[in-house]
C-alpha cells in the first residue's frame, strides 16, 4: 500500500500540553511519525511518498476563511506582541457569553477559535497543519486515480477540528478535506468511518446537515470521555443530513467483540446508502495500553479490523488520527494496513 507523508509535519514541535493542572510534554509527539515510518519500512508495506502542495482551496472548501487566516497569522502576531511562550487559550465564548463578536485581541481570538485548552499554538503549527492536509489529499488523489488503497500518515491529526475551531491536537480536518475533495472529483457519496478512541466531533459538525457524506464514529462514551459535548447515540444528522451521521459511544473497557458489533452496524449503513469511497479516520488510541484512552484493542484485533474493512469492498483511504502508546503505534497501524492488504481490499 502506498503511504504519503510530509517531513513538514515535524515543524510542529509543541512543548506544552495542559493536562489536569500541569503542563506536560504533548502526547501528540512528532516521534509518533518516526515510529510509524520505521514500522512501515520494517514490514515492507510499500513506498512512502511526499505529497504535492494542493494549496488553500481544498481547506477553504471545509473551513471558515477567518479561521484559516487566524491560524496562518497567529504565531507571527503573537511574537510581534512580545509573547514568547506557546499560546494556550483560557477563555471561550461559553454558553452565557456572546459568540457573534470576534475580539480584536489575540488572546480573545485564541479562545474564540479554540474548542479545548490542551492544544497549544506554537511556531510551525500552521505549516505542519498544511502538510497534514496535503498528505490526506495526496492519499485521496492516489486512490481516486488508481483505485488502490492508500495511507495518509497525517500529523497533526484532524478529526476534532471543526469549521472554525481547533483542539484535541487538531487544526485542519484532514478527513473532511479529503471527503470534500472526493465529492469535487465526482464521487456521489463518501463515507468517513472514524475508529479513533475519541469522537470525531469536527468531522460530524462539518457534514451534519449533508447527505453526500455519511459519518460514523465508534468512540468512548462522551459521558466520561473527551470531547464530552458531542458524540451521543441520538445525534443522527439534521435536515438533509438526517440519517447520515451515526454514533456508537461505548463505555471504558468495552470488549473488542462488542466494538466489532458496532462496526458491523456502521458498515451495514455504509453499504445500504451506497457510499462509493471509504475514508477511515484511523486512530489507534483504541489500543489496550494507550496512555489517555480506555479501550482494549490488541495487535491481533488491529489486524482483524483491517481485514474487516477490506471486506467492505470499497476504494479506501486511511488517514492517521490519534494513538499515543508511542512504542506500539507503528505496529498497530501497520497491523491494520496489512490486515487490509492480506484480504486484498477491493479496487474501484
Ligand atoms: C486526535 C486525538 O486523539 N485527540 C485526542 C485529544 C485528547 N485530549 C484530551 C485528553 C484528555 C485525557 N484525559 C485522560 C484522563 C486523565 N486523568
Ligand atoms: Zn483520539
Amino acid at each position: 500500500m502506498m503511504t504519503f507523508f510530509s517531513e513538514q509535519s515535524f515543524r510542529r514541535q509543541a512543548t506544552t500540553e495542559l493536562y489536569g493542572s500541569t503542563l506536560v510534554t504533548p502526547f501528540e509527539t512528532p516521534r509518533r511519525m518516526e515510529i510509524v515510518l520505521e514500522a512501515i519500512e520494517r514490514a515492507g508495506l510499500g513506498e512512502v511518498r511526499a505529497p504535492n502542495d494542493y494549496g488553500l482551496e481544498p481547506v477553504k472548501a471545509v473551513h471558515d476563511a477567518g479561521y484559516i487566516e487566524f491560524l496562518a497569522n497567529f504565531w507571527p502576531a503573537w511574537q510581534a506582541e512580545g509573547r514568547t511562550g506557546e499560546a494556550i487559550p483560557s477563555i471561550w465564548p461559553a454558553r452565557t457569553l456572546r459568540s457573534d463578536r470576534i475580539p480584536r485581541s489575540l488572546g480573545g481570538k485564541l479562545g474564540y477559535y479554540a474548542l479545548a485548552a490542551e492544544t497549544s499554538l506554537c511556531e510551525g503549527t500552521f505549516e505542519a497543519a498544511l502538510a497534514s492536509k496535503d498528505t490526506a489529499l495526496a492519499a485521496l488523489e492516489h486512490t481516486f486515480e488508481s483505485g488502490e488503497p492508500s495511507f495518509g500518515l497525517c500529523r497533526p491529526p484532524g478529526h476534532h477540528a471543526a469549521t472554525d475551531q481547533f483542539g484535541g491536537y487538531c487544526f485542519f480536518n484532514n478527513a473532511a478535506i479529503a471527503a470534500q475533495r472526493a465529492l469535487d472529483r465526482g464521487y456521489k457519496r463518501v463515507a468517513v468511518l472514524d475508529v479513533d478512541f475519541h469522537h470525531g466531533n469536527g468531522t460530524q459538525q462539518i457534514f451534519y446537515r449533508r447527505s453526500d457524506v455519511f459519518f460514523a464514529s465508534l468512540h468512548g462514551d462522551p459521558e466520561v470521555t473527551f470531547p464530552y459535548y458531542l458524540g451521543y447515540a441520538d445525534e443522527t444528522g439534521e435536515g438533509e443530513g438526517e440519517g447520515f451521521t451515526a454514533n456508537y459511544p461505548m463505555a471504558p473497557k468495552t470488549p473488542v467483540s462488542v466494538w466489532m458489533q458496532a462496526l458491523e452496524k456502521a458498515l451495514a449503513q455504509i453499504a445500504r446508502i451506497e457510499c462509493e469511497l471509504l475514508i477511515v479516520s484511523l486512530g489507534v488510541d483504541i489500543f489496550e495500553h494507550d496512555p489517555i484512552s480506555t479501550f482494549t484493542f490488541t495487535r491481533d484485533d488491529f489486524t482483524a479490523l483491517g481485514e474487516r474493512l477490506a471486506d467492505a469492498g470499497l476504494p479506501t483511504v486511511f488517514l492517521m488520527e490519534g494513538g499515543y502508546a508511542v512504542d506500539d503505534i507503528g505496529v498497530n497501524v501497520v497491523s491494520v494496513l496489512q490486515g487490509f492488504e492480506a484480504r486484498g481490499g477491493a479496487k474501484a
